[in-house]
């Protein structure tokens, strides 16, 4: 069944210069936190820089943001207060992508538009820039200030524990290790939408609950955020595999229906196209819906979520 061309995203001046101006901040705090290509030992930060730098969307980063932005009390700079996290996440998901090339895992040569790690620095470099960024994302994060007040330093704390949680073996690493055992079989949709929650959703959700506590959130907002950060967690997943079936290569930047070619069960090869998109629209609506309580203090939230459901690449 053919599906009908869907309606062009509606990325508003407002959420067009927020997002420029985020993404500026971010690049720039990331240069910060990395040393300098020549500095010693020079390939791996060569290596390092090479992937972190190599043109990705900032999604994650930008989620952080936003959710601080949103639930910070007057006078406290939200941004500012979950730049660590913001860079911390983006740091791993790198990583993720870096590792996720390896010939001994997903074997791609191409990311973010450019020949994979590995292809330019060899295997062992390509590891070992994959456990750098790993390192230096929690080093960040327990980066604090010796007279920073007992509140930033909790907050640090505990949104570092939730980044650790989201990029281990109930997270990220659970995921993958459920996507490497579900190659050339059939998994059942409950097993396809686990999978998915916790190999890319949990590292999504901990952006917008880790830039909420690092904003000094209340339990019942990070809740909310948390519903928010679930829906579109899963979201960006169930659209990445529609996006895999129907965009080509260039526009992708890495190796487009890869995942069909290899037998890997997506949300297209469990559920139809069409059903797929319909799951994507219905958790759009599960965000907007989570987030309605805060009113226009949640616009840019809102707007991300729709920019991830909508994107095309
Ligand atoms: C190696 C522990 C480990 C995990 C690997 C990242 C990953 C898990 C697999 C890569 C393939 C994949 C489909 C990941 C799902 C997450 C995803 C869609 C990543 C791409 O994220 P974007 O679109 O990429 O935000 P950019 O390049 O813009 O940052």
């Amino acid at each position: 069944m053919t599906s009908p061309p869907r309606a062009e995203p509606v990325v508003t001046d407002d959420l067009a210069g927020w997002i420029a101006a985020r993404r500026r901040a971010v690049e720039d705090a990331l240069d910060r936190a990395m040393p300098a290509e020549t500095t010693w030992p020079a390939t791996i930060h060569a290596a390092v820089r090479y992937s972190l730098f190599a043109g990705g969307k900032r999604i994650r980063p930008l989620l952080v943001l936003a959710a601080a932005e949103a639930v910070a009390p007057p006078g406290l700079d939200g941004a500012a207060e979950a730049m660590p996290l913001a860079c911390a996440v983006e740091m791993i998901h790198t990583y993720s992508l870096v590792h996720d090339d390896l010939p001994a895992m997903d074997d791609d040569d191409l990311r973010r538009g450019k020949p994979t790690s590995h292809k330019v620095y060899g295997e062992a470099i390509a590891i070992l820039a994959g456990d750098a960024l790993l390192t230096r994302a929690f080093h960040l994060m327990a980066d604090i200030p010796a007279d920073a007040a007992n509140d930033t330093v909790r907050r640090r704390l505990s949104a570092g524990a939730v980044l650790g949680e989201a990029a281990g073996t109930r997270g990220l690493i659970g995921g993958q290790v459920l996507d490497l055992e579900s190659e050339g079989r059939t998994i059942d949709a409950s097993t396809l939408e686990r999978l998915h929650r916790a190999k890319t959703g949990a590292l999504l959700s901990a952006c917008v609950r880790g830039g909420a506590i690092l904003a000094g959130a209340s339990a019942a907002d990070i809740e909310r955020l948390e519903a928010y950060g679930a829906a579109i967690g899963l979201a960006f997943q169930v659209v990445d595999d529609v996006l895999d079936g129907t965009a080509d290569a260039a526009a992708l930047g890495k190796t487009a229906g890869k995942d069909e070619a290899a037998g890997k069960a997506t949300y297209v090869s469990v559920h139809g196209l069409d059903r797929a998109r319909a799951v994507a629209d219905g958790l759009l609506a599960d965000a907007h819906a989570a987030i309605a309580p805060f009113g226009e203090r949640a616009r840019i939230l809102a707007g991300l979520a729709d920019m991830i459901v909508r994107r095309r690449s």
